[in-house]
């Protein structure tokens, strides 16, 4: 494999309008962490790169959904994501932002590069426009009825009901979420990128030039491929994001998947002066770190974009991961279906390294792959607890108890010995193929086989009990069992860095190099070692049965949430609201309608007037105890006969989840008529 001079690491920059979970990290930030930490150990010239995705229309849903700006929705969650994976050692050189003054102009001046070659196409096409909003409508803000299935609230590119993809023109009596009209089809110019042209060289680039690419990639790839690319708009009607630095594109912004990927450009300049040397020269090395999702930018927007432009290095290798899945069933978000980093810090503090194993150890590099909790328990308990703790702490103990912590020196070995010692290198080796491959999984067990090879040769030779008969075999059992535990620092260095801080402090052994990994005289005789602790602890089933409880809670929630909450109305104006008058009111007399379950007969006053309403509340209030309550009610409603009784207005009821109605009642008393506004 060719040598490089330098590396330049970039992970998907998460969109800043929710928390990070296990999926993020299991999917794209421990994969790129334990790479940029072996490259390191190697000495190796490496920067990694990643910071927060701030634009794009599910920011600006967000926004929209909590009544506040854009920007509070990025800083919100740029600082809570930039904290779980400080927390959660992912040790970047940077954590940007892409709503930041040096991105803005780098995304800027690479749209305008591109734009200056005449690399777009500018066409006009038919795009939902909000005359009463003036603007123009991403799909995410038109809703209608899905001529699927019929579901009145699907939205413009999905509907979430049958799962169709849409386009917003297929949506039947289409309306705006921002105003409720129905929106008109208007003109409106974009760029494209011609990705139909770059064709013929990313067939060359990928499918020739780099068959190295894991599977999941090359062949996600060849598919898109093989299907025909078309030109692709990178441009948006929306007011949040880079704006498009051209003429005549007055409400424009750069598509959120053109600017993002600049991000990790931007990000560098950020960084260090020296940005070119990572971006423009051959002998880097770039590897982007990203799920599945994310493969068709990474593999060939991004690369097209870059190609174009034409200073720019290409990534050398995509090993994109699949998805990881949560006790069988899809993370999700929207469904609070995750296991997020900051609760689980608050639930397993100082346990971020136990973590880190599990998601490696089971990681979706080839297929999906699912998290359960008794498997993250499992992991604990019978390989970090029972394999590798146990091995270091024997070994660290009876070194202490020995020779009050003295490494001692390593006599004649024999076979068993010398096969023992061999394998330390051999296992070096395995680890070093499988990083430099991207097989981390496969990385992390040829890891534990180290930890196996030292309990099994401690559990082989018992020093503790030979100690009393021959001390000098002892000596010689232990000094291996020392080598064997400092390359451990080194092989786990990227996989478990906080265990691994704690163990060499222990060791009292130097910052690790990759360089030392399989030498077996890394602690020399007299080398003065500490007291150790307790490299990890079990963890019981209880504190298990509660995550799972938590799950199960949540799934119910979601369950009762999908099957009981009726779908939101279509949106109104504020003129249409003005006209329901909505006033507090006192019931004076209260009485079941004859022959009826449902109904009750009131006499109220609303201050203006003392008048009877009929209201379908009698299985849940009984006359004589809502004498005297005070209610809100409809005071402008149409009359109507109900039971031959004349209803002159509606009392405001809350359905609850199970079917219960609330009076709708202010908190405390006001004076009838008063006006709710
Ligand atoms: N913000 C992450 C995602 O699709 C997306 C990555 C951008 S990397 C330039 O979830
Ligand atoms: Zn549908």
């Amino acid at each position: 494999m060719k040598k490089f001079k330098r590396y330049l690491v970039t992970s998907a920059l998460p969109y800043a309008n929710g928390p990070i979970h296990i999926g993020h990290l299991a999917g794209v930030y421990i994969p790129s962490d334990i790479y940029t930490r072996y490259l390191r150990l190697k000495e190796e010239d490496v920067i990694s790169i990643c910071g927060s995705d701030e634009h794009g229309v599910p920011i600006t849903l967000k926004a929209r959904k909590e009544g506040v700006s854009p920007q509070q929705i990025v800083d919100r969650y740029h600082e809570l994501n930039k904290k779980a994976f400080k927390d959660f050692g992912i040790a970047f050189d940077i954590y940007s932002r892409t709503s930041n003054k040096i991105h803005y102009e780098t995304a800027s001046d690479f749209f305008l590069k591109l734009y200056q070659k005449g690399e777009f196409t500018e066409k006009t096409a038919q795009q939902y426009y909000d005359e009463e909003a003036a603007c123009f409508l991403a799909d995410r803000y038109i809703m209608g009825t899905c001529p699927h299935c019929g579901n009145e609230n699907a939205y413009g590119d999905q509907c979430e009901k049958c799962g169709t993809s849409l386009s917003a023109t297929d949506l039947i009596n289409p309306r705006s979420t921002i105003s409720g009209v129905k929106p008109v089809l208007k003109e409106t110019l974009h760029w494209y990128l011609p990705l139909d042209k770059y064709e013929p060289w990313l067939k060359k680039w990928i499918l020739e030039d780099h068959k190295e690419w894991k599977v999941n990639v090359y062949g996600q790839c060849k598919s898109w491929l093989d299907q025909g690319l078309q030109p692709r708009a990178v441009s948006r009607d929306l007011d949040w994001g880079v704006p498009v630095p051209v003429k005549g594109a007055a409400g424009k912004v750069l598509y959120v998947w053109f600017d993002a990927p600049i991000g990790y450009i931007s990000a560098t300049k950020e960084l260090t002066p020296d940005w070119e040397k990572y971006w423009k020269d051959p002998e880097t090395r770039m590897v982007h770190f990203i799920g599945k999702d994310n493969i068709v930018f990474h593999c060939i927007i991004f690369p097209s974009m870059l190609n174009a432009e034409g200073s720019f290095i290409l990534p050398d290798n995509v090993p994109a991961n699949e998805f990881l899945n949560l006790e069988n069933d899809k993370i999700s978000t929207s469904r609070n279906w995750a296991v997020w980093l900051h609760e689980y810090m608050e639930d397993f503090p100082d346990r971020q390294d136990v973590l880190r194993y599990a998601l490696c150890a089971n990681a979706p590099e080839t297929k999906d792959n699912d998290f359960t909790w008794k498997d993250f328990q499992a992991r604990n308990n019978n390989e970090l607890v029972a394999i590798l703790g146990n091995f270091v702490n024997r070994t660290l103990v009876l070194t202490n108890n020995y020779w009050n912590g003295k490494v001692p020196g390593r006599g004649v070995t024999d076979k068993y010995d010398n096969e023992v010692l061999a394998e330390i290198g051999n296992i070096k080796s395995n680890i070093e193929s499988n990083l430099d491959n991207f097989r981390f999984r496969e990385a992390l067990k040829e890891a534990m086989n180290l930890a196996r090879l030292g309990n099994k040769y401690l559990a082989d030779t018992e020093p503790w009990k030979v100690i009393k008969t021959d001390p000098e075999r002892v000596k010689t059992l232990l000094n291996i069992a020392l080598q064997i535990t400092t390359n451990l620092t080194i092989a786990f260095e990227p996989f478990l860095p906080f265990s691994m801080d704690k163990l060499r402090s222990w060791l009292n052994y130097p910052e690790p190099k990759w360089a030392d990994a399989g030498n077996t005289d890394l602690l020399k005789p007299g080398h003065q070692i500490n007291k150790p602790e307790l490299l990890f602890d079990k963890i019981e089933d209880e504190a298990i049965s509660k995550q799972i409880e938590k799950l199960m809670n949540t799934k119910k929630a979601n369950e009762t949430e999908t099957t009981k909450v009726v779908p939101l109305k279509p949106v109104i104006s504020f003129d249409d609201f003005t006209k329901i008058d909505i006033r507090t009111a006192t019931i004076l007399e209260a009485e079941k309608v004859p022959k009826t379950t449902k109904l009750l007969k009131l006499k109220i006053d609303t201050g203006n007037d003392i008048r009877i309403i009929v209201s379908g509340i009698a299985e849940h209030y009984a006359p004589e105890d809502i004498i005297g309550r005070q209610i809100s009610i409809i005071a402008n409603l149409e009359p109507r006969k109900i039971k031959g009784i004349e209803s002159n207005g509606m009392i405001l009821m809350a359905e609850d989840k199970d079917g219960k109605l609330v009076m709708v009642s202010p908190e405390k008393k006001t004076a009838n008529g008063s006006t709710i506004k």
